[in-house]
């Protein structure tokens, strides 16, 4: 049987709401007229409340496969708490951005509930064709503290005469590395012939208990992330022969550029800016996603407001969608305010002496230097109750008049 394996289409995300949907139509359109039936890892809508204008493009969007002979059909459904309306091999998993509270409806479940597709979250969906069958566990995505819980509650067991998929969508160990939290590969239940996730957006093929993981990655840009520069797509996977085609489609392209800088001026700033920009844009005619990272220094006498980014931002609006990020660009002042606030100095003194001294010298300047100052300190540090801060303080300011 062949399977396309769609995820993360994302549709309604704010940043790129018309590449979501045209992305996303480009992948399902492709992948009906290719596969025997279509597996959809989550993520789906980018929110858990989406307005009903974006119920009504994923309606749109659903419904011409809803009108297709599929090949393969559904032969049986089983779950404790979902209903499946339509025989459809189209058969998703809710991911993290659907995800509601348990008992309420979420997005992918409406979908489900129109008969456009078979939420197969905490459940198992059979298919057939010409008398394969191809069994599918569903684990919608969860939060990390709640992911090995639910896997034990449900206990996922492949089915017999099948061909096994463990779909889900969570953070993995494995491929990201930075949160002890999220589940190992050796956590994933064993047995099935092949693991299928979502979540992460860029593309991957790891082995799972010596079977594949194949992970497609996202329909759209969502994030500017270094990883997503790749062309976006979805996989089509061959049950009789276990191996996959990537099947590309039209997504924006996404640049990543890292610029250094030692003791830069500004100017020389925005001219390496638009030489990075331009040497993108050549690169072809379509308005593409440029992300450029600042690192290093500019020099002394200048900060971060100098940069003038903006109007880089305004001169190429028409021809990018641009993002740059100043925030590791460091000035030397900033770092010697900032290292200063740290440790908690000013010239030898405390951030408390530094404070009272400012006040003193404001308090010389308004005629209040016979005003106890201490005293004046104290009551602006209380943080207790504002109102009565001000009243005691402005009765205190009065006294000394
Ligand atoms: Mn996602």
């Amino acid at each position: 049987m062949k399977l396309a394996i769609v995820s993360d289409l994302h549709i309604g995300c704010d940043r790129f709401a018309e590449d979501a949907l045209a992305q996303a139509k480009e992948a399902l359109e492709l992948a009906s007229a290719q596969a025997d039936a279509i597996l959809l890892a989550g993520d789906i809508f980018d929110k858990r409340f989406p307005k009903p204008d974006v119920i009504a493009d994923a309606i749109d969007l659903f419904r011409p496969l809803a009108d297709r002979q599929w090949p393969a059909k559904v032969e049986s459904f089983t779950s404790k708490s979902n209903k499946v309306y339509t025989k459809l091999p189209v058969i998703a998993i809710s991911g993290t951005h659907e995800r509601t509270a348990e008992g309420r409806d979420n997005p992918l479940g409406l979908l489900g509930l129109a008969g456009f597709l078979i939420d197969t979250s905490e459940a198992t969906t059979i298919i057939e064709k010409d008398g394969e069958r191809v069994a599918i566990f569903g684990l919608g995505g969860l939060s990390e503290d709640h992911v090995r819980e639910k896997m034990e509650e449900l206990d996922p067991k492949p089915v017999s005469g099948a061909f096994n998929i463990f779909m889900f969508h969570q953070s993995v160990y494995e491929i990201l590395p930075f949160n002890e939290g999220f589940i190992r590969y050796d956590e994933l239940p064993k047995g099935f012939d092949l693991y299928l996730c979502g979540h992460i957006h860029s593309r991957i093929e790891a082995s799972v208990h010596g079977r594949k993981l194949l992970i497609p990655g996202s329909t759209v840009l969502t994030q500017f992330k270094e990883a997503e520069q790749e062309k976006k797509g979805f996989m089509i996977f061959d049950t009789s022969t276990y191996t996959y085609n990537f099947k590309y489609i039209n997504s924006r392209r996404f640049v990543v550029k890292e610029l250094h800088f030692d003791g830069a001026t500004p100017t020389a700033v925005t001219e390496s800016c638009e030489a990075a920009i331009e040497q993108s844009l050549a690169d072809g005619k379509d308005k593409p996603i440029i992300k450029l990272n600042l690192k290093g220094s500019i020099g002394a006498g200048f900060s971060g407001a100098d940069l003038g980014l903006h109007a880089i931002a305004a001169k190429y609006s028409n021809k990018a969608v641009l993002n740059i990020d100043s925030s590791k660009l460091t000035s030397p002042e900033i770092d010697g305010s900032t290292e200063a606030i740290r440790d908690g100095k000013f010239g030898g003194m405390s951030v408390k002496e530094r404070g009272m001294s400012i006040l003193y010298e404001k308090l010389k300047e308004h005629k209040f230097e016979s005003a106890d100052t201490q005293k004046l300190f104290e009551m602006l540090s209380d943080t207790s109750n504002k109102e009565k801060v001000l009243k005691s303080v402005l009765e205190f300011l009065s006294a000394q008049q």
